[in-house]
């Protein structure tokens, strides 16, 4: 049998499954309570942060600053929306702390920020994470730690230069405890980045950095399980995991619109919005 088939591997994609739906559900949750946010980047990534926070990541949800703790680098500021939701799932904030967000004094920014517990860094300026995540992995191995770092950016994100000299700089110093994400969406502020400045093809870029590269569907667990295994194996280098996204995933109407980017939906709208993400799970998967 293939370790893929496994009993306890189909197990743990399945509460897998079911953690992404939670975030999805707190995603919706939160925006539906200001009106507006960056569901579509928090629907898209909700499969990842579920295999992240509880399928791969060591870290104590009462005590942020342990120091063996793997690290989880958000570049992407305005992504924060699925990280709370992950750290509420995880029981890092409370699940009603979301109904704050992006309220005036609230925790909960709508770009995220160190003020959030569980937040290694503050976003906004995006092209930053990558160069902090590469600090914070020679930190580690200087301290004889263990701990990993794990980078989430974007695809936007590739057109920053401050990207690739953290990229350089990863794979000359070997640093194969630190994972780097790239959500491939294929949208940006401005649209599609290929109308913008295109960054394709993604995953040779990262190989010729001196990455050990993959290219997954990132909307699929195993996929990402997979993923993960297969990075581990591979010494010596850092891992660039390039997953290919579906911005808005689990919600028809969002999956459909042409631009994601930032999302303003008005009130009597998000009764349906919630439906459809309840439908598509018991649909089973659709053909978008
Ligand atoms: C250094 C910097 N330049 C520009 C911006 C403005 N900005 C905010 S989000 C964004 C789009 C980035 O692309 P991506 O993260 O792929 O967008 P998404 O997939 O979330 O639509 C831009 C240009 C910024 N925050 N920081
Ligand atoms: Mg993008």
């Amino acid at each position: 049998m293939s370790r893929a088939s496994t009993p306890e591997t189909v197990s743990k994609v399945q509460s897998l499954e079911q953690r992404a739906l939670s975030l999805r559900r707190h995603v919706l949750r939160m925006a539906e309570r200001v009106g507006q946010g960056y569901v579509g980047q928090g629907l898209g990534i909700a499969d990842l942060l579920a295999v992240l926070y509880f399928g791969e990541m060591n870290y104590d949800p009462s005590n942020q600053t342990w120091p063996d703790r793997d690290r989880f680098i958000l570049s992407i500021g305005h992504y924060s929306i699925g990280l709370y939701a992950a750290l509420a799932e995880a029981g890092v904030i409370e699940i009603e702390e979301l109904d704050t967000y992006g309220a005036d004094e609230s925790r909960l920014e709508m770009s995220g920020s160190e003020i959030t517990p569980g937040f290694e860094m503050t976003g906004g300026s995006l092209g930053h994470g990558l160069g902090q995540a590469v600090g914070m992995a020679l930190g580690l191995r200087l301290d004889q730690k263990q701990a990993r770092i794990f980078n989430l950016l974007s695809d936007g994100e590739l057109q920053e230069g401050s990207t690739w000299e953290a990229a350089m700089a990863a794979s000359h110093y070997h640093l194969d405890g630190l994972f780097a994400f790239i959500d491939c969406n294929n949208q940006q502020a401005d649209g599609p980045p290929a109308k913008v400045l295109s960054v394709e093809p993604v995953h040779e870029k990262w190989r010729a950095f001196g990455w050990d590269t993959q290219r997954v569907d990132g909307n699929n667990i195993q996929a990402l399980l997979s993923a993960l295994d297969q990075a581990k194996t591979v010494r010596g280098k850092p891992h660039a995991i390039v997953l290919d996204t579906l911005m808005g995933k689990g919600v028809r109407s969002f999956e459909q619109r042409e631009k994601n980017h930032f999302i303003r939906v008005d009130a009597n709208e998000w009764s349906t919005l919630r439906e459809q993400l309840e439908s598509t799970q018991s649909d089973g998967e659709r053909i978008p």
